[in-house]
């Protein structure tokens, strides 16, 4: 009786410690597995530029590194009205991740990935509608892992 609970006891632990890897590995997957970044190198030349990017969807990108302990850059400038897509990488070893504090300007915060693993990529779009400073940081290095963003 006790040998035959103890069997299942171990059964479901090796159960929950599969279903976790399962789930950090596909997380991981996630994240990596982007492609976009080679077609938006593309650069055909001459005129075939226009075609790809009208006008009316202005998007500027804006490639934040996340190292141990502190952004690069951390002093950020864009303009508002300006669909900006922040590309963020970690090439430190901790993790890390990247929290806009623009609820009181904006009416919400924006984020990378909640967590972003060593070697891993998140990007994220936020288009700032008011000009002003922002503030952001890594939710895991505060207050050392912090940076500004002025919209003008
Ligand atoms: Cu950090």
């Amino acid at each position: 009786m006790i040998r035959f609970r103890s069997v299942r006891t171990l059964a479901l632990a090796a159960g929950v410690v599969a279903a976790v890897m399962l789930g950090t590995a596909c997380g991981g997957d996630d994240d990596g597995a982007k492609p976009t970044k080679t077609i938006e190198a593309k650069t055909p030349g001459g005129s075939g530029t226009a075609a790809t990017a009208p006008s009316t969807d202005k998007e500027q990108k804006v490639q934040v590194l996340y190292k141990d302990n502190f952004f690069d850059p951390k002093d950020i400038t864009v303009p508002a009205g300006t669909k900006i897509k922040f590309e963020t990488k970690n090439v430190g070893a901790a993790i890390h991740n990247m929290v806009i504090l623009s609820k009181d300007g904006e009416g919400k915060d924006y984020s990378s990935d909640t967590m972003v693993l060593p070697g891993k990529e998140s990007d994220f779009e936020v288009t700032f509608k008011k000009k002003g400073t922002y503030k952001f940081q890594c939710d895991y290095h505060v207050p050392d892992m912090v940076g500004t963003i002025t919209v003008n």
